[in-house]
């Protein structure tokens, strides 16, 4: 097989260019014609053909470098007949007098995600390429195959932030941009134009967000907000937005449920497995949703889509921000299943290991602070599902049994729900047979 030394070939008027990017690298076979480096000079950018098929055997050019007419680019192992001479194809000049110095990223504006719900994938996800806040003058600065890969994809090239020298919009950073809006992580400026999801309200017609220079009053410490408080914060902003919620309080009973979990508890000591609160308030729930189909439903258009499926999403704390993970099929596992699943997920969640199908697919979300403190409050709702129940901490209260008052141990529930979809006295009724069932889980058998 002959080696080719792949030279820069007449490049004008230019003496020297410096090479601002590398398209292949050894190992790739790589095409007669297809470019192989980006060149720059000082009015123009060019991108430097192959003259002949074949495989890189080695490079001879770095970023950065300077290079003129009849530098060696690459060493290649030719494929097929390669004639004696090889000419090397003409440049091919990518923009026209662009290079001008540009302007400094910001960092990324808070990304309002498409997605539903706190469900943030775990991992490290791609660094949103782009700022749609941010106006770019004249062309993106691109070379013609980055340009075509944009087109094809179907990608505003003048919305991605170039990584590359000089703001330069490499296809690397194209696929990160690309993979940053299917992800939920940022939205492209026609998107953010169609949803109100503006942070400034601007979108919603209200006046803007007041902005003070706090150190004006005293010692300030300024922290970026983590992925996933960004993320979940804006979808919490849209459904507190878009949906016409009422919170309905109640108390339940649950003296007996409490003396019962604590004896299972005293009994299954060496199992390792703790029976939660949350657990039974999971299974209980399962029993008002099937009782009343609506609060396990979601909306779509002007239809109802109703579930014969009762995944329960929970609300975890963690240091990262509001997690919730989802114990699939809740209806088929029994209470000591139930707890299990929830304590390995609320692990996983605060080690941020959760993985986006443990986060996905509730059907109804519960949000305890019962073991935290409160009396009521009011959960927003996790769209698309249409209701969530917030549960604070149990309290022994005086309770009048007909006859006398009496110590109860009540457990306070804030049931959140969708007015579109949902009436005041179906939360009502809803609300008054979970703690019926917490009173008496026999209930659930009737
Ligand atoms: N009333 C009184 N005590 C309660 C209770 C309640 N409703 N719920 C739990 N407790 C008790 C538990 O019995 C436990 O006591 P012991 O250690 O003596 O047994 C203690 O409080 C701690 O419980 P826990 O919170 O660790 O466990 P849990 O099963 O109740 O909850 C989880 C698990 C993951 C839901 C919880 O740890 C959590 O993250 N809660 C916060 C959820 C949240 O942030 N919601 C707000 C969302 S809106 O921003």
């Amino acid at each position: 097989m002959a080696l080719v030394e792949v030279k820069v070939p007449d490049i004008g008027d230019f003496d020297e260019v410096t090479v601002i990017e590398l398209m292949v690298k050894v190992g790739d076979t790589i095409k007669a014609e297809q470019s192989l480096i980006t060149v720059e000079s000082d009015k123009a950018s060019m991108e430097i053909p192959s003259s002949t098929s074949g495989v890189v055997k080695e490079l001879r050019v770095n970023l950065g470098d300077k290079v003129k007419q009849g530098s060696v680019v690459l060493v290649l192992e030719a494929i097929g007949a390669v004639a004696a001479a090889v000419t090397t194809p003409a440049a091919v000049p990518v923009v026209a007098a662009p290079i001008v110095a540009a302007p400094p990223v910001a960092e990324p504006a808070a990304a309002v995600p498409a997605v539903v719900a706190p469900v943030v994938a775990s991992g490290s996800a791609p660094a949103p390429a782009h700022n749609p806040g941010e106006s770019t003058l004249g062309l993106p600065h691109a070379s013609p195959s980055v340009r075509k890969f944009a087109r094809e994809l179907g990608v505003p090239l003048e919305e991605v932030k170039g990584n590359g020298p000089k703001g330069r919009i490499s296809q690397d950073d194209v696929q990160a941009f690309t993979k940053a809006v299917m992800s939920g992580a940022a939205q492209t400026k026609a998107q953010s134009a169609k949803a109100p999801s503006g942070g400034d309200g601007a979108a919603l017609g209200l006046i803007p967000w007041p902005k003070l220079d706090f150190a004006k009053f005293g010692p300030i410490e300024r922290k970026e907000m983590g992925r996933i408080k960004k993320i979940s914060g804006a979808n919490l902003l849209r459904n507190a937005i878009m949906i016409p919620a009422v919170t309905n309080h109640d108390d339940a009973d649950i003296t007996e449920l409490e003396a019962f979990r604590v004896s299972t508890n005293k009994e299954n000591e060496k199992s390792g497995v703790k029976v939660t609160m949350l657990a039974f308030l999971i299974k209980a729930c399962v029993a008002a949703l099937k009782k009343y189909p609506e609060f396990n439903s979601s909306l779509d258009g002007d239809a109802i889509v109703y579930k014969n499926y009762w995944h329960i999403g929970f609300a975890a704390d963690t240091p990262n921000g509001l997690m919730v993970p989802v114990i699939k099929d809740a209806d088929k596992k029994g209470i000591l299943q139930i707890s299990q699943e929830m304590g390995e997920l609320a692990k996983k969640a605060r080690e941020g290991k959760l993985g986006p199908a443990e986060m996905t697919g509730a059907s109804f979300t519960i949000s305890s602070l019962g073991g935290i403190g409160g009396k009521y409050f009011t959960p927003i709702i996790n769209a698309p599902e249409v209701a969530i129940l917030g549960v604070c901490k149990s309290t022994h209260e005086p309770v009048w049994d007909g006859k006398q008052f009496v110590p109860r141990l009540m457990l306070p529930l804030s049931l959140t729900w969708d007015h579109r979809v949902i009436d005041g006295a179906a939360a009502a009724r809803f609300n008054a047979y979970l703690g019926q069932i917490l009173g008496d889980f026999r209930r659930v058998l009737l």
